[in-house]
């Protein structure tokens, strides 16, 4: 270990089954029947009653039904319960961190760094009866915690002690800083799987290491009810020096374990960058003539081959990756990722969302009309996401009959739609481009006097249209997709009784902040009031997207088909990265996750990782 950093414990949550579980929550009988969750023709997830008859995740209702007649299925198409059950189980998670740092991917996956706990009582353990320990999980009550074995880990390892070598030695405290760190955090993390369990109804899948790469993959290897620690000995360097991975890693049980994977799916290194790689190293063996399409993805590449090929490091995977439009230092990152290298921090958890949109998919949109109805529909779930997340109650201010007030105001509006390429240019690859435009938030959307109605008549009229009109200022368009989101967050004053926190107070007096807000028909130039992070993605921009234009081939009829599966789409994960690619013509790939479905089901799939708060 030769980091200069102390190692840290990061534990990764991933919830059983989960849209199931929710359902299972609401009417406890359907836990012990074969429960199937559906959007669209798909079934999205299963319970494990079902899953133990046979179903899976992402497979067809007809193909379902035909193997378990007598599954129950529910639709998952509203995503609110999915969403409030998500935020109820991080609130309960976070309350258990002393950082605050619990940073939630996706509805279903949570990582916690308990670094600190874990400190805290390694420096509270007796060596002398390591057996009756107790775990301090509240640092002003030493009564409150739990009492564990700290001779061992809770739950399974890996490698598996059972059954590696013999000569795999038992982990015990006295080992390493690592062992007692890796022994506390596994039982701290059964603590929290099981009050999860008890409390919330929810069982979960939880994986323990040093940071969020490893944690994540690990805790695969036990599901579902269950959790795996990465056992030492880890050997790796904090970076630099990337030629020191390779040196030492044949004892590792970090590369041990992460050599079996194959390079997709390791998180962190995409699609495309998975493509590149597997593309250079194949081709050398392989020979690059003749090669059909989607070769690389029929044909696996490991992690232990990638490490292993012939000059491999940060430069050749510079070569192989860098280049115009590509992230800055990817070799080294990609590198370290090989390696099991990822100093990427949990995130505090956040009070505000720093985004709010909402979208929709289309399978045509083609005039003004179909456009301004469904910006009016987007607008009002907005407005309505914007006042649950972003609208608190004022308990200071019954006096002037104002009770809620804004804890954070977007600064921003921002408008994106999906065109479709006309057939001219329509390719096998199908790739979509979101384009955006962004303007200053007008500033009547914060009055929390009128009514929602009015407010959205006027972001339609006064805002949205002429941005969609700024957008596409020529006709012959044909949308599959319109974003409308809120960014550039600023957090209004949190301590009581401080100016400027409602918008009652700031309508009377405080003209000058609200001009920054104030509507002007323009577009903000790159720097000028946006983030870095936002400007990235604010000003005309193009996003590669995966495809959706399958839902055409099913849906007959109406031409102005709105799917019910509007969503919110907050703070996207951050270990996608959507590239397009359509496999043949009936089954697509997706390309974030691997998962392979029928192309109709793509849209939503693709909805589903995008999804957070
Ligand atoms: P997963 O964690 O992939 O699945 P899961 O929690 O249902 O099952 P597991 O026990 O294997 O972890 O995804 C989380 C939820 O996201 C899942 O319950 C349903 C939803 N989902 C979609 O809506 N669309 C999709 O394509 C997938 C894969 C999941
Ligand atoms: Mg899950």
């Amino acid at each position: 270990m030769a980091g200069k950093k102390v190692s840290r414990t990061i534990i990764h949550f991933d919830y059983d089954c989960f849209y199931a579980s929710v359902f299972e929550n609401e009417n406890p009988a359907l836990r012990s029947l074969p429960l199937a969750v559906q959007q669209k023709q798909i079934i999205v997830t299963c319970n494990y009653e079902a899953r133990r008859r046979g179903l899976r995740k992402l497979q067809l209702i007809s193909e379902a039904k035909k193997i378990v007649p007598d599954v129950v299925i529910v639709l998952g198409e509203d995503l609110g319960r999915f969403r409030n059950a998500s935020k109820m189980l991080y609130k309960f998670l976070e309350e258990f961190t002393w950082s605050g740092k619990v940073e939630k991917l996706g509805f279903d996956e949570v990582f916690m760094d308990i670094t600190d706990i874990v400190e805290y009582n390694i420096d509270l353990l007796n060596l002398n009866d390591l057996e009756n320990s107790f775990f301090n999980t509240n640092r002003t009550d030493p009564t409150i915690g739990f009492a564990f074995d700290a001779t061992g880990i809770a739950g399974h390892g890996f490698p598996d002690l059972h059954t590696s070598s013999p000569s795999a030695t038992p982990l015990t405290p006295e080992k390493s800083d690592l062992s007692k760190r890796l022994i506390l955090g596994s039982h701290f993390a059964q603590h929290l799987r099981l009050r999860l369990e008890e409390e919330k109804g929810y069982t979960s899948t939880v994986g323990i290491s040093t940071n969020k790469l490893l944690s994540k993959l690990v805790g695969n290897l036990h599901k579902p009810k269950s959790q795996t620690t990465l056992l030492p000995p880890y050997y790796q360097n904090s970076g630099g020096d990337s030629s020191l991975y390779v040196d030492t890693a044949k004892e590792s049980n970090i590369t041990k374990f992460l050599d079996e994977h194959e390079i997709g799916k390791i998180p962190g290194i995409g699609f495309k960058s998975a493509q590149r790689i597997r593309d250079h190293v194949l081709s050398a063996s392989i020979g690059a003539h003749n090669r059909p399409s989607n070769w690389e993805i029929q044909n696996p590449l490991t992690v232990r081959d990638a490490r292993l090929f012939e000059g491999m490091g940060s430069d050749l995977l510079e070569s192989i990756l860098g280049g115009p439009g590509s992230e800055r230092g990817i070799g080294e990152k990609i590198w370290g990722l090989l390696n099991g290298f990822d100093d990427t921090e949990v995130k505090e958890a956040r009070r505000i969302p720093s985004q709010i949109s909402i979208e929709d998919s289309y399978v045509r949109l083609e005039t003004m009309a179909q456009v301004q109805k469904e910006l009016r529909i987007l607008a009002s779930s907005l407005i309505k996401r914007m006042h649950i997340d972003l609208v608190e109650d004022d308990e200071d201010d019954k006096k002037s009959g104002i009770t809620q007030r804004w804890m954070a105001h977007p600064k921003t509006l921002r408008l994106s739609t999906r065109p479709r390429p006309s057939h001219a240019d329509a390719t096998r690859t199908r790739t979509f481009n979101r384009i955006s435009r962004s303007c200053p938030m007008p500033n009547f959307i914060f009055n929390l006097k009128e009514g929602i109605d009015a407010i959205v008549e006027r972001l339609v009229e006064e805002s949205l249209i002429p941005m969609f009109r700024r957008l596409h200022p020529q006709g012959g368009w044909n949308l599959s997709l319109i974003n409308i989101g809120v960014t550039n967050m600023v957090e209004t004053a949190s301590d009581k009784g401080g100016g400027g926190r409602d918008i009652g107070k700031m309508f009377k007096g405080q003209e000058a902040i609200l001009r920054e807000w104030k509507v002007e028909d323009r577009d903000i130039p790159p720097g000028t009031i946006l983030k870095d992070s936002e400007a990235k993605s604010d000003i005309i921009q193009a996003e590669p997207s995966a495809g959706s234009e399958a839902l055409g081939g099913i849906i007959t009829g109406s031409e102005d088909v709105i799917y019910p599966t509007q969503n919110t789409v907050d703070e996207p994960g951050q270990w996608e990265e959507d590239e397009d690619e359509a496999e043949d013509e009936d089954y697509e790939k997706c390309c974030a996750c691997g998962a392979v479905m029928p192309g109709f089901a793509m849209a939503a799939h693709e909805r589903f990782h995008s999804l957070d708060e």
